[in-house]
């Protein structure tokens, strides 16, 4: 039986997927920056990691890299100032973003904070895509809808995480889920780190997008 040109090209894409997929995510901490200046830039892809200050993000990240202490986690918000950039198996960067929102801080701070993510938003053509978390005790703000303009505009897949599930119970994760869901219109992810819910589900994600992104 003849094999065409799609199916042949389909067991390509699928042998490409399994030899990322068949693999952990082995990370690299490569540098704390806080100016885009100085970022790595040799073309690999970019994945950022962002949403509001305490939301989870550092944990996330040391959640689906296996790795207790890789990103700097605090009870006190406003622990992630820079932009932080992990390399993943050599082929494509986790980028810890600064949390947006946080009132405590000066007036100055938040505006440097800001402008250090809209920096990079606007001059990283490597971004392929953003892991945007919302705790699950907290509606979405005016930042979050922001981004998702912003993202949306330019085509940019986002994975949306609704964070701190153990905090809810069991039968309210549903309901959670699909209000943040209808809200935004995007599919949400919900996680935990205290449970594990999520985790590989998530992975699954952002393995498809790289491996999409290789494809293209
Ligand atoms: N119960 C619970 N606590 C969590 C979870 N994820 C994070 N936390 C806690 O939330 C707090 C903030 O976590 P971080 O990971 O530092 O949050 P962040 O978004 O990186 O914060 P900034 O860097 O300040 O923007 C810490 O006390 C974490 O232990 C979770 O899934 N469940
Ligand atoms: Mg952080």
């Amino acid at each position: 039986m003849a094999v065409g040109a799609e199916t042949l090209a389909r067991s390509y894409s699928d042998k490409r997927r399994l030899s990322i997929s068949s693999r952990k995510f082995e990370a690299k901490f490569v540098g704390s920056f806080f100016d885009l200046k100085q970022v790595p830039r040799d073309r690999r892809p970019q994945i950022a990691i962002a949403g509001r200050s305490n939301v989870g993000k550092s944990s996330l990240l040391n959640q689906i890299l296996g790795q207790k202490k890789l990103a700097k986690v605090s009870s006190t918000p406003g622990k992630t100032r820079s932009l932080n950039f992990f390399l993943i198996n050599d082929q494509f960067y986790f980028v810890d973003l600064p949390g947006y929102g946080y009132a405590k801080v000066s007036k100055q701070m938040r505006q440097d904070w800001g402008k250090l993510i809209e920096d990079y938003l606007n001059k990283s053509p490597e971004l392929i895509g953003m892991v945007l978390l919302l705790d699950c005790r907290r509606e979405p703000t005016g930042e979050d809808f922001t981004l998702l303009e912003w993202l949306g505009a330019r085509e940019i897949p986002v994975m949306m995480v609704v964070t701190k599930m153990d905090k809810l119970s069991r039968g309210k994760i549903n309901d959670k889920v699909r209000q943040v869901e209808t809200e935004l219109e995007l599919p949400a992810i919900p996680f935990s780190v205290k449970t594990g819910l999520g985790k590989q589900e998530l992975i699954g994600s952002i393995l498809d997008l790289v491996t999409d992104h290789r494809n293209r």
